[in-house]
This record gives structure tokens, sequence and C-alpha cells, in this order.
């Protein structure tokens, strides 16, 4: 039996979904989703089985213009994860990517073009061809498409175009045959049944961030971070976490109560339904809000997760 597996870097500018297709790829969810630009900050690994093929899929953090030094350890930790990799498929978000070009267009997507630029630049420096992948082709025209493949497709930098819907699955199968087709001879990396290579107190801080992002993404736009400081197996079958969640000023502190405490409560309980899902056992969740103004240059929280902030 000739096994295969390798490494396929999925780069794109934020809010892509890379994320979303890494999870539909690997068929469950490894990488967590919100409709924040910026949500996945550190290379996240996803295992995906196409027959006797192992998929590793790196979830990398969005490509844009840094500023702050998360920012840019996010970026190169992203750039990193796509040049240690087989292939790379370059996600970009059509809608987006087409708005983009209409008088008037939100700010947002002239953003996200500017950001797609940006990364086949980068393809065109690094001398590697990807795999252009359009996202978000769910209720899209064809013909519109085509012509933003082509043009894409011209800057010199795909070897292969896909269309596809990370959200609904169409063309995710295709372009996994052809990932499967990509990946070295060897023998697997991880034993087929496991999904995701990340430590479990850092996943369980993730889900704990994602829920927060849903909630209140509108009133903290940036500033928030999730740290699992214990994390204990008791003696009847549970666990019990104990999350701090960090803003940056006390005047966002109420914001991630809520009245009454009402919207810490439904991160809680949101956070520990999917935990105790996950884990397959009852979880004790007991979240701590602090307020640190500088986590967002502290090494601490993503120095473990292979973040590198010596600039
Ligand atoms: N309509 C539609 N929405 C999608 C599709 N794929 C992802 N989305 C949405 O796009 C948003 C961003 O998805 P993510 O998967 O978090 O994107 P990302 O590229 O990982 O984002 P960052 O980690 O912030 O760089 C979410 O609201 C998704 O539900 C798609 O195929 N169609
Ligand atoms: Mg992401």
């Amino acid at each position: 039996m000739t096994t295969r597996a390798g490494f396929a870097a999925i780069i794109g500018a934020p809010n892509a979904g890379k994320s979303t297709l890494t999870n539909r790829l690997v068929g469950a969810k490894v990488s967590i989703v919100t409709q924040k630009v910026q949500t996945t900050r550190f290379p996240v690994r996803g295992v995906a089985m196409a027959g006797e093929t192992q998929i590793i899929l790196v979830d990398t953090p969005g490509i844009f213009a840094p500023r702050r030094r998360l920012d840019r350890a996010m970026v190169r930790s992203a750039w990193g994860g796509a040049e240690e990799a087989d292939t790379i498929v370059h996600l970009v978000d059509s809608v987006a990517e087409l708005a983009s070009a209409e008088p008037g267009a939100k700010s947002a997507d002239k953003r996200s073009a500017i950001d797609v630029a940006s990364i086949v630049e980068g393809l065109q420096r690094s001398g590697k061809k990807a795999i252009l992948a359009l996202n978000k082709i769910d209720g899209m025209r064809r013909d519109t498409l085509l012509a933003l493949a082509q043009r894409l497709f011209e800057t010199g930098v795909y070897s292969e175009v896909f269309m596809i819907s990370a959200a609904d699955g169409q063309g995710v199968d295709d372009l996994k045959a052809r990932l499967a087709q990509l990946m070295p001879e060897s023998p697997w990396l991880y034993p087929e049944e496991q999904t995701a290579d990340l430590p479990v107190r850092l996943l369980a801080a993730e889900i704990t961030r994602e829920k927060l992002f849903l909630r209140v993404h509108e009133e903290l736009p940036y500033a928030a971070a999730v740290e699992t400081t214990a994390f204990e197996e008791r003696k009847d079958g549970s666990v019990r976490i104990e999350q701090s969640i960090y803003v940056e000023r006390e005047s966002q502190r109420p914001i991630i109560l809520g009245k009454n405490g009402q919207t810490l409560k439904w991160i809680g309980q949101k956070s520990r339904e999917e935990l105790t899902e996950l884990l397959e056992r009852p979880v004790h969740l007991f979240l701590h809000v602090k307020v640190d103004e500088r986590w967002a240059d502290k090494r601490e929280f993503y120095g473990d997760v292979g973040l590198d902030f010596d600039v």
C-alpha cells in the first residue's frame, strides 16, 4: 500500500474563509470562524484523509498590512506556513474581490482587494505557484466569476483555479482530490483518527474566543484574548476549566460582562456546550475578565503557539 502525506497551506486575506475551508476539508471543527477579520491568530493544523492520503491543512492568519507587533507576527507566520508546505492554496473572497471594483465600493472590500494584490506580489517574489481557490461562489453569477478567475490567473502565480463555496461545500471535493494528488509519498504523519493538532488548553481558549467575538464583535472591534489558566481532570470524569478573558481597557470590561453579567454568562454557556461535546465529558467552565493593556504585545500568549515576536 502506498501512502501519501504532506502539507497544504491555505493563505488569503482576512475573512476569505480559510478556517471555514479547513474545517470543511477536515470534516470537523479545528479552527474557529467568525464574521470578523483577523480571527485566526496563529497557524492551526487540521488533518484530512482522502483514501490512503493524509492532507495536513495549515490554516493561517489572514495576510494584510500589519501595524502592531501581534499583526506582524501573524502575517509572518502565515507566510512561514506557506513556505514549508508542499502546496499552497490562495483563497480569495470572490464577493469582496468583485465588489471592490464597483463604484462606491465598501472600504472592507477595497482593503480585501489590496490584500489580495499584496499576496500575488508575495507569491511572485517567492517564485512558488499556488492553487487559486475562488471562495463564496454560493449565490454568485458564473460569468462574473470566470472574468475574475481569468484576471487573477493572468498574474502568472497560479497553477490552476478552483471555484468553491467553503460554506456549502460546492467544489470542495474536487479541490480535496487535487490536493491529495499533490501530496508526496510518505508514511502518515498523524494517527488516522486525529483531526486537529492544537493543545487542548489552547483549543479550549479558542472556542471561548469564538463565542466572545460572535457576541461582542461590534462593541469590541479588536481587543480581546483568552487564556486557559487551569485545566483539571476530576475523579468524577468531568473537567474543570478556568479561563481569563483579557481586554485592553477598563472601559471594555462592562461590555464583556453585559447587563447583570448576562453577556459573560451567554459566552460561558455556549463555550461550555461546545467543549462538552468536543471533550465528550461534563465541563465546568469558569471565566474571569481581566484588564491588561499590553496583551497584544505579549510574548507569553502567543510564544507557545509558534508566533515569533522577534522583529
Ligand atoms: N457566503 C459565504 N460565506 C462564507 C464562505 N466561507 C466563509 N464564509 C464566511 O466568511 C466569514 C469569515 O470566515 P472565516 O473562515 O473565519 O475566514 P478566515 O479567512 O479564516 O478569516 P481570518 O481568520 O480572520 O483571516 C464567516 O462569516 C464565514 O461564515 C462561503 O463559501 N460563502
Ligand atoms: Mg481564520
